[in-house]
């Protein structure tokens, strides 16, 4: 229904009737499957992307759209006005998962961390004895946790926040990774929380000092502080691990991770717990905490609602039968050693970084170039769909059922079209 029939009727669609808030990669996608996307002409691509990692169990799975049909044609939605026969389950599902108490189901990742935001200050005043509007949240430098008017009034992105004013106060930025800094805002009066991405995607994948993530959770400890972290982009074995900070990963036995393991106080998930089939998005926190939400504090008209229930059950089953938190694993160090290796011969690329299947490469011009941009297109000829995040780096993140022949496939591609590569 509706569809087009070229590449570019779609876009000059886009062009005149939507708003212009993102500048694709000129490819329009028509087909999805597994690790493969396809346009409208029918050129078949790598997905390198993975939508920004919300399609970790790869496009179109055949568990999760079969829940979704099925689901569909029973109970889409009842709200929350009244029970419906999904949403306790799930509950009970994703809260033994991961290993929490309780669950508040939202929709987009944006909405699971006001959520947090909204429970960590009202812990601070109801629990912690904060004087109320007084609570202050640690976030941190080129942070990435959503759009809206609280979440940007914190982001040190300047297109992100110009012209979106009057800000939302309680919020103090200091660097990532940087261990005095944290100390030093610990200090300040009114500390309710501490708000951290395991590794910063968007920022360029940035991967924090080893213990850093456990010297959160200690000194969060110390200070009677939530530590939150927004798992939406590095969760659901993205890096490597069931989640990038704490010790739920399913690797049978004990693994390297053991000693840099951190359970936060608050989990934020989102994209890849449904597979990027539905909207999906939830917070975790134990009952000392979630019982500060009591009915009529908040809520959401598709929050938990049965289709979202039976999808994000379904692609969470994906993950652990699958063992996709395992090959994100083996996948990830096998192509930073490819990318390691291909470094010594180019001078185009500085560095390969990242963990399980969220990298980034960073490419040796300034940030400002197009150059990155440039590469991916050409990579999007060779058939390998890559987006730069800031300026020179560009993130690979394929979906997590990719194997290794594909692998090495797409790391023949991206050699290839980077030694080819010429400066435009
Ligand atoms: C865009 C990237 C950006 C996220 C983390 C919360 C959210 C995201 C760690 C909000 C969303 C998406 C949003 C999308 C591009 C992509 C993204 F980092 F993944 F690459 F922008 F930084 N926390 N990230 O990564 O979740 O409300 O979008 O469901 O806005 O351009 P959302």
């Amino acid at each position: 229904m509706g569809m087009v029939e070229t590449s570019n009727d779609a876009i000059a669609l886009e062009d005149k009737y939507g708003a212009h808030n993102y500048h694709p990669l000129p490819v329009v996608l028509a087909k999805g499957e597994g690790v493969f996307l396809w346009d409208v002409e029918g050129k078949k691509y790598y997905d390198f992307l993975s939508a920004y990692s919300a399609v970790n169990q790869g496009h179109c799975h055949p568990r999760i759209v079969g829940a979704l049909k099925e689901q569909a044609e029973k109970l889409t939605l009842t709200s929350r006005a009244f029970y419906n026969d999904a949403l306790g389950p799930y509950e009970k599902y994703i809260t033994e998962y991961f290993g929490f108490d309780k669950v508040l189901p939202m929709n987009t990742g944006a909405e699971a961390v006001e959520t947090a935001l909204k429970i960590c200050r009202k812990w601070g005043y109801e629990k912690k004895g904060v004087e109320e509007n007084e609570g202050k949240i640690i976030v941190f430098d080129q942070n990435f946790h959503g759009r809206t008017t609280t979440i940007i009034s914190f982001s040190s992105d300047p297109d992100a926040r110009k012209n979106f004013g009057p800000f939302t106060h309680g919020f103090i930025k200091i660097p990532y990774s940087d261990r005095e800094a944290l100390e030093e805002a610990l200090q300040m009066e009114n500390v309710v929380g501490v708000l951290i991405e395991p590794i910063q995607g968007e920022a360029g994948v940035n991967v924090p000092g080893a213990h850093f993530l456990k010297t959160v959770e200690k000194l969060c400890k110390e200070h009677n502080v939530l530590f939150m972290a927004d798992e939406i982009q590095t969760g659901i074995g993205r890096t490597g691990g069931l989640l990038a900070v704490c010790g739920n990963c399913s690797c049978e036995g004990h693994c390297e991770r053991q000693e840099t393991y951190a359970t936060p106080d608050v989990l934020i998930l989102g994209k890849a717990i449904s597979g990027g089939v539905y909207p999906v998005s939830a917070v975790l926190a134990n009952n000392d905490i979630m019982d500060v939400i009591t009915p009529g504090t908040h809520g959401s008209t598709f929050g938990g609602n049965p289709i979202a229930c039976e999808v994000a059950m379904t692609a969470l089953e994906v993950i652990r039968d699958e063992k996709l938190t395992q090959n994100a694993r083996r996948l990830g160090e096998l192509f930073r050693e490819r990318m390691n290796k291909f470094i010594e011969t180019s001078d185009l690329v500085t560095l390969v970084r990242g963990k399980g299947l969220l990298n980034a490469i960073v490419i040796n011009d300034h940030p400002s170039s197009s150059t990155a941009w440039d590469i991916c297109v050409a990579l999007k000829e060779n058939g390998l769909l890559a987006k730069p995040t800031h300026g020179n780096i560009i993130r690979f993140a394929p979906p997590l059922v990719m194997t290794e022949e594909q692998l090495h496939e797409c790391c023949d591609i991206i050699e290839k079209t980077i030694r080819d590569f010429k400066a435009s």
